[in-house]
């Protein structure tokens, strides 16, 4: 018979995310029958009264502890249920503050496909939507396809809803905004419907993202016997008319649907432009058709290639935008990536949270490590996206939206430490004040049992940095393999594909220079900013040069405040990227008692395998610079 000692600790898989607790059953808890009441009855240490406060914020709570003679009593108001299950996470973690959210949107993002597979998904499958295998491959590899007639896993749902609501996670859109017009056929909208009635009790709306071509194809209820039409044109009357009829047949289902996410002509999605209207037309009219039901439209402004085709693409998405300000209806809001590219390890924040002021705004955080290692590098993204907070005030915007790193993988997100990011997303959606340092010790703390371990906090902290060294460092950007974007390829140049997804668009390098001239004397994308970073941008002293060949074109020669070379400066910081990964290793190393095997082996082979990929960012990446000094 084994034997199993009282505190060894117990394989894990990383299932249970941050939510470890073991199952107490002793507490005792008065107040309304809810799911907060539940699950401080199965794990809390403490007696607890739950208090329904109506006149507090929505998602709002207040908790106070009482000790009266070594027992503690707990209360927790909140002006719902809702509430009361926000109090009971944070009284489980530990916290015994009053709190309310910073946001009222704090929302998921999956770029799921309906066949099961996720764009940039690097966690298995998709949680929401399975295919099946079709007969036709593709260069050897299998081609999924919808099948609509898989059950829907109710069970994992329900611990995803329980794991978003803990981290006050209020809104997720369920498919991929690269988005099949089929997302709005009947059959998958019950499927919607069935995911919502799992989500309601946690707090959590759903959200669609729409294909803006959706009526030519797929049939509305009630409209047109039941025929998709022949445009998309959105001031044609019958287009209204369809995406009425279509919102009617979603509300009907799902009274608290909470609105359409859409990427419109972008990236060969259709949209308003194919129709020689604006984004303003398009957004407005499905800002119609959802305003009596009381939903939303979260329009992207990642958009190029369009009316802007040839521009410098940083710069495309003002141009779209800018003269469109103050034009869309209050129920429209414009969803931007916090940078002005495509979610580089680090880019200088999106200027259009600065050229938009008549309009809701809300970022687009990219949780899912598509640039920065995907799921087989430690990176932590709370510094990243705090320093992004530093350029834009979290006032200006009305909401927060993350692109999901959530799979079918036993860990949910592929590697232990990017559960890591799912939750930072969370804290920081809840409140964009908290630093990382504080998430990173509270995340540390729950998933690790090891809040104070100073030397795996300072590796989180150092992760992103390190990321930035070792793959693109001075303002680098973009010298991607191309479309896994993954490895480096910083000679990539295709013909067959725009100039803007090609290493060498960016980097520009020659003989003579490197870099990306954005000042006045290039593409002037400097004068997109706010002041004083338009000036401090614009000229070469003063930019910072984490920002440097992002701003500017510089000969070999040029120093740096180091003293060295661009080129040494590159041999530098590659070098140093390289040299923390290393120290990661000594680090989790040095952690190997406290953690448990599985998931110290597990992340342990991840490392490994970091540390080869940093060492062949800085070989490909030198070979290649070093190869234009020696002509
Ligand atoms: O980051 C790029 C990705 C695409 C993505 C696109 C977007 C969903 O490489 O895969 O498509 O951005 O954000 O629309």
């Amino acid at each position: 018979m084994a034997l199993v000692f009282a505190g060894m600790a117990k394989a894990e898989d990383g299932h249970q995310l941050w939510l470890r607790q073991q199952p107490i059953n002793k507490a005792k808890v008065t107040g309304p029958e809810c799911i907060a009441a539940q699950e401080l009855r199965t794990y809390s240490t403490q007696n607890v009264t739950l208090k329904i406060d109506a006149t507090m914020e929505q998602d709002a709570y207040c908790i106070k502890v009482n000790s009266e003679q070594g027992k503690v009593n707990s209360v927790i108001s909140a002006k719902n249920e809702i509430g009361l299950l926000y109090g009971a996470y944070a009284l489980l973690r530990g916290e015994t503050t009053d709190s309310e959210p910073f946001y009222k949107l704090r929302i998921l993002n999956h770029w799921d496909n309906l066949n099961g597979t996720i764009e940039r998904g690097y966690a298995g499958l998709s949680v929401f939507w399975k295919g099946k295998a079709s007969e036709r491959k593709f260069h050897g590899r299998t081609i999924f396809v919808e099948d609509p007639d898989q059950p829907i896993n109710a069970e994992l749902i329900k611990e995803y809803a329980r794991a978003n609501a803990s981290i006050g996670i209020n809104g997720t859109v369920l498919n991929n905004v690269n988005a099949s017009p089929k997302m709005l056929s009947a059959i998958y909208i019950n499927k919607v419907k069935q995911y919502a009635d799992i989500l309601r009790p946690y707090g959590i709306k759903v959200y669609l993202s729409v294909n803006f071509a959706s009526p030519m194809s797929i049939p509305a209820k009630g409209f047109n016997g039941g025929k998709p039409i022949k445009t998309a044109d959105p001031l044609n009357p019958k287009v209204k008319a369809w995406w009425k009829a279509k919102a009617k047949e979603i509300y009907a289902q799902i009274p608290d649907f909470g609105g359409f996410l859409v990427k419109a002509n972008s990236e060969g999605q259709p949209g308003p432009f194919d129709y020689k209207r604006t984004h303003a037309d398009g957004a407005n009219m499905l800002a119609d058709a959802v305003k009596p039901f009381g939903g939303i439209i979260m329009w992207r402004s990642f958009v190029y290639g369009a009316a802007h085709s040839g521009e410098d693409r940083v710069k495309q998405a003002v141009s779209e935008f800018k003269d469109l300000d103050g034009k869309f209806r209050d129920n429209v809001i414009l969803q931007s990536k916090n940078g002005p590219l495509d979610f580089q390890p680090r880019e200088p924040y999106a200027p259009i949270f600065d050229n938009i002021k008549n309009t809701k705004q809300m970022a687009e955080l990219q949780i899912t490590q598509e640039y920065l290692g995907q799921s087989r590098h430690l990176t932590y993204l709370a510094p990243m996206w705090r320093e992004f907070f530093g350029f834009v005030a979290p006032e200006k915007l009305v909401g927060i939206a993350g692109v999901a790193n959530i799979g079918l993988d036993k860990n949910w997100c592929g590697h232990h430490f990017s559960q890591a990011n799912w939750y930072a997303f969370g804290r920081l959606a809840w409140n964009p004040n908290l630093t990382s340092e504080q998430i990173a010790e509270e995340w540390l703390g729950l998933t690790f049992n090891a809040s104070n371990n100073e030397a795996l906090k300072s590796m989180m902290l150092r992760s992103r940095e390190a990321c930035v060294d070792y793959m693109m460092p001075i303002g680098l950007h973009h010298i991607f393999a191309f479309d896994e974007h993954y490895g480096p390829e910083p000679d990539g140049y295709n013909a067959h594909v725009p100039l803007e997804w090609c290493p060498v668009y960016y980097h520009k390098a020659n003989n003579d220079s490197i870099g990306f001239d954005r000042t006045h004397t290039g593409s002037n994308a400097t004068a997109q900013y706010r002041e004083p970073y338009c000036t401090l941008y614009d000229n070469i002293n003063t930019c910072p040069e984490r920002y440097l060949l992002w701003f500017h074109r510089v000969p070999w020669s040029y120093q740096l405040k180091s003293g060295r070379t661009v080129l040494e400066e590159m041999d530098y910081r590659y070098a140093r990227g390289v040299k923390e990964v290393e120290d990661f290793i000594r680090i989790w190393n040095e952690a190997k008692p406290n953690i448990d095997e599985q998931r110290w082996q597990e992340v342990d082979a991840r490392l490994q395998h970091q540390l080869e990929n940093a060492k062949e960012w800085q070989k490909v990446c030198m070979n290649y610079f070093s190869s234009f000094t020696k002509k």
